[in-house]
């Protein structure tokens, strides 16, 4: 009997079922970043951030997080994360709308600050960097407890050159602490390229200096991103101690919807990457493995509805009140000096 290679996603022990849920998780996140720019752009939503050409990067790595027992501490680009976490386009309307309804942050938070502790998805402030010590702080308290998971903190490149990055990667070396550092690397911190903002070729490079495992894959490859975030992962949860992982990809989208990214880069440079498109890619390799147009057609049509519907309800739901304005910011119930309580 002639013996046949196996297929990329059957060496990384993916079946080809999986391929097509993350296939169907990074059509979501590119569908919902969307609809949130045409939303903002009709006067709907106040703002947003895209995650367009992020989503092979995203949702590879978070194919490795364990949902409910592993950590994450996503950053502000991190949609496709959180969808391969389950969490679904009614909450990121509710959140996008700043509704009360929504259970991230009750419409306090602008969009994509996720908090969901029944998931472990552990929120952080939009200060580049700040996530890393937060990260590296629960790395270390679960290894205190004994827990045998591991914590996963994502930033963009730009995250790894404040100090906080480099106090954070540092302590958890010393401490052997299990923790991966999951870097998406877009080449831009807005309109500061990357040359501009570090003298390393790589991101990864910078693990050496902490005696830090770093991998480097295709961010635009959800395969290549789902396997070298995968080899990190497994070291880290073997006990070796922290990882980092650098997904190379690009950002389609201006910065948010705040920014005119024709001042800094051109069309040319986007159009090249669009040739890469980590969606089309994905979706090219399940075409090749079998799965039908009309299956991956059927994929889309579920979406369009799951999000259209999420917007009209999302966009029926009360807004926060007034009177709620200092609510989940302040502790509440504790004794005051009169003897009352907050
Ligand atoms: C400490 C801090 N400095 C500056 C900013 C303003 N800022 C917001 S996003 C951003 C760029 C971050 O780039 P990167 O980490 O590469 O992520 P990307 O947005 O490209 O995904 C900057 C400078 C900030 N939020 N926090």
């Amino acid at each position: 009997m002639a013996v046949t290679a196996r297929e990329r996603h059957e060496e990384l022990g993916l079946s080809l079922d999986d391929v097509r849920g993350m296939y169907r998780v990074m059509l979501m996140t590119r569908m919902v970043s969307e609809r949130i720019l045409q939303l903002n752009r009709m006067g709907r939503t106040p703002f947003g951030a895209g995650t367009d050409g992020h989503e092979a990067a995203q949702i590879g790595a978070a194919w490795n997080i364990r949902r409910g027992k592993d950590w994450l501490v996503p950053y502000y680009r991190d949609m496709g994360v959180a969808f391969a976490l389950g969490v679904t386009p009614l909450e990121e309307f509710r959140m996008v709308l700043a509704k009360a309804t929504d259970e991230h942050s009750a419409g306090r938070q602008i969009l994509n600050q996720f908090s969901k502790p029944r998931d472990r998805i552990v929120t952080r402030s939009v200060c580049v960097g700040t996530e890393f010590p937060h990260a590296v702080g629960l790395a270390l308290a679960i290894r205190n407890r004994r827990e045998p998971n591991i914590v996963f903190a994502f930033g963009g490149d730009a995250s790894t050159s404040p100090g906080d990055f480099h106090e954070a990667a540092n302590f958890a070396s010393v401490h052997h602490l299990p923790v991966v550092f999951v870097i998406e690397n877009n080449l831009l911190a807005i309109s500061t390229r990357f040359e501009q903002q570090m003298a390393v070729r790589n991101v990864a490079d910078r693990a050496a200096a902490y005696a830090m495992p770093g991998f480097i894959a295709d961010g635009m490859d959800v395969l290549d991103s789902y396997a070298k975030t995968k080899e990190a992962a497994a070291i880290t949860r073997g006990g070796g101690g922290p990882t980092l992982v650098e997904l190379k990809c690009y950002r389609y989208q201006p910065h948010t919807s705040d920014d005119d990214d024709s001042r800094y880069r051109t069309k040319d440079e986007v159009r090249e990457w669009m040739a890469k498109d980590p969606v089309e890619h994905a979706r090219t390799y399940l075409l090749e493995h079998g799965v039908t147009e009309e299956d991956l057609t059927r994929v889309r049509a579920g979406l369009d509805a799951e999000i259209e519907a999420a917007i009209t309800q999302a966009e029926s739901e009360p807004d926060p009140r007034p009177e709620d304005a200092t609510r989940h910011v302040y502790a509440e119930g504790h004794p005051l000096p009169d003897g009352t309580r907050a």
